[in-house]
């Protein structure tokens, strides 16, 4: 399998909620390596971007004010399968249908605010973390 990078987000929910700490060592406990972070509050462009795929949702306008409702802990994680292992790790969408032992399964139980987010391609990892990194990770 490649080793491969991915976009992760504690969310303005999981900062708000002093989890970004645990949500960061769930996933460095898996073994992923961490590349780059950032603390950063969202401007509106930058989170109409990030989920620029759900610009004709009935939700997007919720979405957005809540990424851009407090500051986020951005981070690249790298390793093996990278992508679909954190996203196994975060758990499914909506936190009523994520497994107990998930992040999103132990931690969250509604919408929007389900405490993280994680690429779900290497298209959208290369995409995300030039959104979030927009000066690069070194
Ligand atoms: P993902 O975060 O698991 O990749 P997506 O379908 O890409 O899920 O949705 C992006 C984010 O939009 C979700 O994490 C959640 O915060 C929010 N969201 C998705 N569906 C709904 C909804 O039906 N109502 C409110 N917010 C939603
Ligand atoms: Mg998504």
């Amino acid at each position: 399998m490649a080793v491969e990078q991915t976009l992760i987000l504690a969310k303005p929910d999981a900062v708000e909620r002093s989890l970004a700490g645990e949500i960061l060592a769930r996933f460095e406990r898996r073994g992923l390596k961490l590349r780059a972070a950032r603390f950063v509050q969202a401007s509106r462009e930058v989170g109409e971007t990030h989920y620029a795929e759900h610009k004709e949702k009935p939700f997007f306008g919720e979405l957005v004010e809540f990424i851009t409702s407090g500051p986020t802990l951005a981070f690249v994680l790298e390793g093996e399968g990278a992508i679909a292992t954190c996203r196994k790790t975060i758990g499914a969408t909506n936190p009523a249908d994520a497994e107990a032992g998930s992040l999103r399964g132990d931690f969250a139980l509604a919408m929007p605010d389900n405490l993280v987010h994680g690429s779900d391609s290497p298209a959208s990892a290369e995409r995300e973390i030039g959104i979030w990194f927009p000066d690069g990770l070194a």
